[in-house]
């Protein structure tokens, strides 16, 4: 891991046993982990990816779902860059979580990129279907029209659409939407294969990610992509502060 590469905090959200452990580890070490092992409190584990403008690296806080084991709560949200939401394909109750989590990390950080993930899609008891997912998104497209809620499926168990989440964030942070991962992260082979005739992401078996450090140019066009994203960022929020100051005059 390059020491100069620009490093990112990740905060990873969602109800008790819906698999973040389980997804972020499938990055970190390549295994899949059967077993339920609760989270307690807060892991941070840093997570390269080498792209085509240099390595960045996701800080990423594994954040406990079961709420007697989330120490500090809303606290793990501060200083945040991205977030991702998780829910359980497989279980209603935790997909009515989205909203309210949704709310939390808003309400510390109001302008990071936020990416919505519906895991276990290798399951055949699926419950909450495509429909109710894709009506709940709408919905909240409309009452929040500068949010795009972007969505995936995914499964830590089979890797669909393993890196698809991370690649979004990467983009939104970077500000280039034509970044791209140079390296897919290592993972070992699917657990299951997917149901439904969809096609799992090509699991790679080879055990680690080669990492060549970036080179000064890459790092320095990841910096400066980033500096113009931070410009981006702020004047969205000088063009929130003025309508809303518009408005209060207009009352
Ligand atoms: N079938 C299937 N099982 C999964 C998948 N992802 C995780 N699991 C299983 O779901 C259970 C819970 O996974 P964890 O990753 O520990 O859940 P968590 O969200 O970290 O839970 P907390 O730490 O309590 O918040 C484990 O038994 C995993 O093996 C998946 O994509 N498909
Ligand atoms: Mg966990």
């Amino acid at each position: 891991m390059s020491s100069s590469a620009p490093r990112f905090k990740l905060l990873v959200v969602g109800d008790a046993g819906v698999g973040k452990t389980a997804f972020i580890n499938r990055h970190r070490t390549g295994e899949f982990e059967k077993r339920y092992i609760a989270t307690q409190g807060v892991e941070v584990n840093p997570l390269p990816f080498n792209t085509s403008v240099g390595q960045i690296v996701f800080n990423v806080w594994d954040t406990a779902g079961q709420e007697r084991f989330s120490g500090l709560g809303e606290g793990y949200a501060i200083g945040s860059h991205a977030a991702i939401i998780f829910c359980d394909l497989t279980n209603s109750i935790t997909f009515k979580s989205y909203g309210r989590l949704y709310q939390e990390v808003r309400k510390t950080c109001p302008n990071i990129p936020i990416v919505f993930v519906g895991n276990k899609v290798d399951c055949k008891d699926r419950r909450v279907t495509p429909n109710q997912m894709s009506n709940w998104l709408q919905q909240r497209r409309t009452m929040y029209p500068e949010e795009p809620f972007q969505y995936y499926d995914i499964s830590a168990k089979s890797n669909y659409n393993f890196e698809k989440p991370y690649l979004y964030l990467a983009r939104k942070l970077v500000g280039n939407p034509d970044l791209a991962f140079v390296e897919a992260p290592a993972v070992r082979p699917p657990e299951v294969s997917m149901v439904g005739g969809r096609v799992a992401t090509t699991a790679r078996a080879t055990p680690s990610v080669s990492s060549t450090p970036p080179t000064d140019g890459h790092a320095k066009a990841v910096r400066q992509a980033l500096a113009r994203a931070a410009i981006q960022r702020a004047q969205r929020e000088l063009q929130l502060a003025l309508n809303e100051l518009q408005r209060l005059e207009d009352e």
